[in-house]
């Protein structure tokens, strides 16, 4: 029976150590509990001072910590085929952009994309979102942008949102159709930015098979003119903006999303100081993808502490694609983050939880253990979260929650 004093709720977790990511730390919490009814958390923190629930299923987590399920706010998740034999040319000397300029690379992918069916897509991507998911990821952004026709770009979105039908996860779906220009269309990049503009934003977001809009600015990809016309393009559909800026070179893209109120700016080895004031005002989230950074050997690393000192929020993520980036371990980034970018334990986790969150727009909705949000959790059996960044190789979730499931 339901008193006041007597919450009823679904689940309780109990005898639990909490890092909530709320507030500006992780908000540790010793003893504490987690409350979820209806797929949502209606209580999180201290055992002390909680109501009394009546719960219809009660879990000892033994001491066990539990963060909120963890956030993989930037993959290519869903394309066809492989780029290991490329890799193997990149460690023979070949640069990723001398292999992008002789027809390899992204249109590489491309072309198996194109030649992939749409259950072809999801099976082999469910076998990377199986990767993230064994390891406490409870929401997963996919990108299109490896079909390059309206047709392609569509069954790309249409396989990321099956995704999510098929696995008990939260699937942000973003349309990247300005990721690298289409053989078809050399010569005549605007062309095919007339086109994204015209015909695929329309056509994708009226079938509403995208959350966000993305690009590739760079020497490879679009230039800051071609980029603003894909966000006006956007914009005028409602749909928010993301873009892959500054990662090989500085064509002050951060800067141009940040005047578009994106909600991030992804890579940034190349932000200048310009970018990031423009980024701190804008609230635009730093997505940091240090995987990429580490696997085409980059040695130009983002402006972190200019980033900590404007008081950006810094998200992590996978970026998982079979170019730059043939990664699925979100506990992996974590080690990265800390390694190769001197992040402290705080801002891996929180990179991974909320500020991925935030990058998403999904900040009200998940990213930390809150009255309110989806109860998606990730339970760990370890001592203490700084264990999570520590290891490499090593899986210790207990088990994930998600939508109090
Ligand atoms: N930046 C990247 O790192 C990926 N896309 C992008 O715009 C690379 C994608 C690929 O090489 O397939
Ligand atoms: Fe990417």
């Amino acid at each position: 029976m339901t008193t006041p004093n007597h919450p009823r709720c679904d689940r309780l977790w109990r005898n639990a150590r909490l890092a909530t990511c709320v507030g500006e730390g992780l908000g540790l919490v010793e003893d504490g509990i987690v409350a979820a009814c209806d797929g949502r958390i209606t209580y999180a923190g201290p055992a002390s001072g909680a109501p009394a629930f009546e719960a219809d299923e009660s879990i000892d987590c033994e001491g066990r910590w539990i963060t909120p399920g963890l956030i993989d706010c930037h993959t290519h998740l869903v394309h066809a085929g492989d780029r290991a034999r490329e890799f193997e040319m990149r460690l023979d000397g070949a640069t990723y952009e001398e292999i992008a300029r002789a027809g390899g690379g992204i249109r590489s992918t491309m072309a198996a994309t194109r030649a992939a069916s749409e259950a072809e897509l999801v099976g082999s991507a469910l076998r990377r979102l199986d990767a993230l998911i064994a390891e406490g990821a409870t929401t997963v952004e996919v990108k299109s942008g490896y079909g390059l026709t309206l047709d392609d770009e569509l069954k790309m979105l249409r396989a990321a949102r099956a995704l999510g039908e098929t696995r008990r996860v939260r699937v942000r779906t973003t349309f990247l159709g300005a990721h690298a220009l289409p053989p078809e269309w050399a010569g005549d990049p605007d062309g095919y930015v007339d086109l994204v503009c015209d015909t695929m934003i329309p056509a994708v977001a009226g079938a509403g098979l995208a959350d966000a809009v993305d690009a590739f600015c760079e020497g490879i990809g679009f230039t800051a003119a071609q980029t603003e016309r894909v966000f006006a393009a956007a914009t005028a559909q409602g749909l928010p903006v993301k873009l892959h800026a500054e990662q090989l070179s500085n064509l002050h893209g951060a800067a141009l999303a940040a005047r578009y109120g994106a909600l991030s700016a992804d890579h940034l080895e190349y932000l200048d100081s310009d970018g990031v004031a423009a980024m701190a005002v804008s609230g635009t989230v730093a997505t940091l993808l240090p995987g990429a950074y580490y696997f085409v050997r980059e040695t130009m690393l983002p402006p972190i502490a200019a980033l900590r000192e404007a008081g950006v929020p810094i998200a992590l993520a996978t970026d998982c694609n079979p170019g730059t980036s043939p990664l699925t371990s979100l506990l992996l980034v974590m080690n990265m983050g800390a390694t190769l970018f001197r992040l402290t334990v705080t801002e891996c986790v929180r990179g991974v939880t909320v500020n991925a969150a935030r990058a998403l727009g999904l900040q009200d909705e998940v990213g930390t253990l809150e009255a309110g949000k989806a109860c998606d959790l990730a339970i760990w059996d370890v001592g203490h979260p700084s264990e999570l960044v520590y290891r490499m190789g090593f899986n210790p979730l207990h088990a994930r929650i998600w939508s109090g499931l």
